[in-house]
């Protein structure tokens, strides 16, 4: 019963749009080679779930197409990558923490 219980709260905590929404899922699930950076490719597919969660600034970047822009904006070493560190300074340099 206990465990049943334990797995039912972790079967619901992962269906729940907070636990699924979110940069970080979005970059997990974007990261499609799972070696935790954003390829061009991968990067885009990274904009288009921020763009499906609501996220004004990546639907802004889908609607005109914008990605290299954008990949260049968020890519602060100009590696043509994007890292977790540089999405996070990308979003506290633009004032959502
Ligand atoms: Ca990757
Ligand atoms: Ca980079």
């Amino acid at each position: 019963m206990r465990t049943q219980t334990l797995l039912t709260a972790m079967l619901i905590g992962m269906a729940t749009p907070a636990a699924l929404a979110g940069p970080a899922a979005d970059f997990r699930a974007a990261d499609a080679n799972g070696n935790r950076q954003l390829e061009f490719d991968e990067f885009r597919v990274f904009v288009d779930l921020r763009a499906n969660g609501g996220n004004a600034q990546a639907k802004k970047v889908r609607l005109f197409k914008a990605y290299r822009l954008a990949l260049g904006k968020v890519d602060y070493d100009g590696d043509g990558i994007v890292t977790g560190d540089e999405l996070i300074r990308f979003d506290r340099a633009n004032g959502k923490s």
